[in-house]
């Protein structure tokens, strides 16, 4: 890109202090050394290209994983500067790479990816590297530098000549630090399409050489394409997303928004494109604009009598996707996901306000229909609150008795118990017979019923297996969900790795999403994670290993070299009570992962598909993945 507008100079660079702290305490840098942390390597280095991007520089990022786990991330920017750093006597790009640094320094970007656990700059990721190697094109030339756990082993090197410019950075995580070195594709196909709709403009690649898996991540629509994305295969309005986006006070604003026919309500949030899943004051101007300007428009037009709508009426059915850029953010909160920057409140309420009153006058037939939608809603929230207070509902739900199929557990503190929603009565029979029977709970649930839910309120209540699992759950659904009901505090989702389980899996998740939303926020729900494999050597001490995925069986195998006999678990049934609660159902050994509200919405939108009213995309869609659904059912 144009190497004109380079006005770095060594100096700014400022110099805190070497990185054996970052070696002895990885975790106040990176969050933790899991797959999170694992993960976040990547993510820092995309992120400085971003920076680049946002400064106007680059606009093609390209995210390659290498078998063996190493990986590059290559971009079109400026380059990391390469001239001699005065206090030093190094070359900047060996100070960037080798010390803590302070961010927002460099070559006048306007808003740095900073706060949060994001910007704590690329020398973290060379401290926690095995290897790295820094290949930058720039002012004509390229240059080469290696390191080895964030110390040089080799001097800046001139390569040659070079007619662009662009940082490519190569590294493999050091196994003395994380507990797994394995990335996963999906982890990384998630940012990187994040990052493409909230740039638009930015090109973005992700390649995994172990698989062949390639993937172009190109929005030209921005956040427009975010909506249309989460809206898919749903009856929308308006058809178009509505559109705002405006500067003030140095700070960037934009929304998208479009209503769906369903009763949740869905924004997403984002903050120097960090993902502020605690809102904050960018969220709540939005709130407060969008609910005094329908309110407002409602009134002039004389659809509205007396009164005014509330704020949940007009969100239901939103989808919204706010984005701000600030210069400096101040991100709150124990994980940092909140945005406090009070300035950014004000912003967004007048540019909201201002952009929605004019979108609204200037569409009135849109401006009309969602004012009726809203209509609807209140009627449907006064409706239903009558009716809870004449009927039995909210006794059925608060007083009914718990459910016979329901093997409860002794302890009545939930904070220490769970419940698993095991697929079928056989498998059943084994997680009843294998638990901890002090905290632990099971609900069998079968599959063929659960299939009849639909998305009417009425009709899900009628549903018994729905039923019973609202009452085990304790916390009552929508507007009667009450967190601190809640009769247990991990709810394990146990099912088979085959279709059907997958099926079930999808369901519960959908229904959960739609119905008891915040038991998801608050981290409640999880998904058990049985074995694949069952492994016994064909010689010698008969010892069982369980393996959980084609890749732990392919370097268990590679590196024990020996004759196995490989049983490939087609079930949960398969397994004797014991190896359920040694492999899957033991705090002490088992692993499961806990269930974001993304993981919720992915399982949505394959319901909606799956189930939806609209008959082409299902279609399209089970044609399209006719062949892995087939190759799942092994
Ligand atoms: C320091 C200063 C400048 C850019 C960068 C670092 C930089 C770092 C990375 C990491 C990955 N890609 C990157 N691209 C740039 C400013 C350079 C200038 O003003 O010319």
């Amino acid at each position: 890109m144009d190497k004109s507008y380079s006005e770095y100079r060594a100096e700014d660079i400022q110099i805190l202090e070497g990185l054996e702290a970052v070696r002895k305490r990885p975790g106040m840098y990176i969050g933790s050394t899991g797959t999170r942390g694992l993960h976040h390597l990547i993510f820092e280095v995309v992120d400085n290209s971003i920076d680049e991007a946002l400064a106007g520089f680059c606009d093609y990022i390209e995210v390659t994983i290498h078998r063996g786990n190493a990986v590059t991330i290559a971009d079109n920017g400026r380059g990391i500067p390469v001239d001699i750093h005065p206090q030093v006597g190094r070359p900047a790009l060996e100070v960037v790479l080798t010390r803590l640094h302070a961010g927002g320094k460099f070559g006048g970007t306007l808003y740095k990816i900073s706060g949060g656990l994001h910007g704590v700059g690329v020398s973290v990721v060379n401290a926690l590297a095995e290897w790295m190697e820094v290949e930058v094109k720039r002012e004509g030339y390229r240059y080469r530098q290696a390191f080895r756990r964030g110390e040089p082993v080799s001097e800046l090197e001139l390569l040659g000549e070079a007619d662009d410019t662009g940082t490519r950075v190569t590294f493999k995580p050091d196994p003395k630090i994380f507990e797994e070195v394995e990335f996963q594709y999906d982890i990384v196909h998630k940012r990187l399409r994040e990052l493409a709709f909230l740039n638009a403009g930015i090109t973005l690649v992700l390649r995994d050489e172990r698989s062949g898996k390639e993937k172009v991540f190109q929005h030209a629509g921005g956040i427009r394409d975010y909506v249309r994305h989460l809206n898919l295969h749903k009856e929308v309005l308006p058809e178009d997303p509505i559109y705002i986006q405006d500067s003030k006070q140095g700070i960037f604003a934009e929304v998208a928004l479009q209503y769906v026919n369903a009763d949740r309500e869905l924004i997403l949030s984002y903050a120097n494109t960090i993902h502020t899943v605690d809102g904050g004051t960018h969220e709540s101007g939005f709130k407060a604009a969008l609910t005094r300007t329908i309110n407002d428009y409602a009134r002039k037009h004389n659809l509205i009598k007396n009164g005014a709508f509330t704020g949940e009426d007009i969100r239901e059915g939103l989808t919204a996707v706010i984005n701000v850029k600030v210069p400096e953010p101040q991100f709150e909160g124990q994980t940092k996901t909140k945005l406090g920057n009070s300035e950014v409140r004000g912003v967004l309420d007048w540019v909201v306000s201002q952009m929605l009153t004019s979108y609204l006058e200037e569409h009135p037939a849109e401006a009309r229909r969602i004012v009726q939608r809203v209509i609807l809603a209140s009627r449907a929230r006064e409706a239903a609150r009558r009716a809870r207070e004449l009927t039995k509902r909210k006794n059925f739900l608060e007083h009914s008795t718990l459910p016979g199929k329901l093997a409860d557990c002794a302890s009545r503190d939930p904070r220490r118990t769970e419940l698993y929603l095991v697929e079928g009565d056989s498998a059943g029979g084994s997680a009843k017979q294998g638990r901890d029977r002090e905290f632990q709970a099971v609900l069998p649930l079968r599959g063929k019923i659960l299939n009849a839910e639909k998305a009417r309120r009425d009709k899900l209540l009628g549903n018994e297996e729905i039923r019973a699992l609202i009452t085990a759950i304790g916390t009552g659904i929508m507007e009667d969900f009450e967190l601190s009901k809640a009769r247990y505090h991990r709810i394990i989702i146990m099912t088979d790795a085959d279709v059907d389980g997958a099926h079930i899996r999808t369901l519960l998740l959908t229904f959960f999403y739609r119905y008891m939303k915040p038991l998801i926020d608050a981290g409640y729900v999880y998904i058990a994670q049985p074995p694949l494999y069952k492994v016994t050597p064909k010689k010698g001490k008969k010892e069982v290993t369980y393996l959980y995925s084609d890749e732990q069986l392919e370097s268990f195998l590679r590196e024990m070299g020996r004759d196995f006999h490989i049983q490939r678990y087609k079930g949960l049934g398969e397994m004797n009570p014991e190896q359920l609660w040694e492999t899957t159902m033991n705090p002490a050994s088992r692993t499961m992962l806990r269930v974001t509200l993304e993981d919720a919405l992915a399982a949505e939108q394959l319901f909606s598909t799956l189930m939806g009213e609209q008959v082409e995309p299902r279609r399209e869609f089970i044609q399209c993945h006719a062949r892995e659904v087939r190759n799942l059912d092994i």
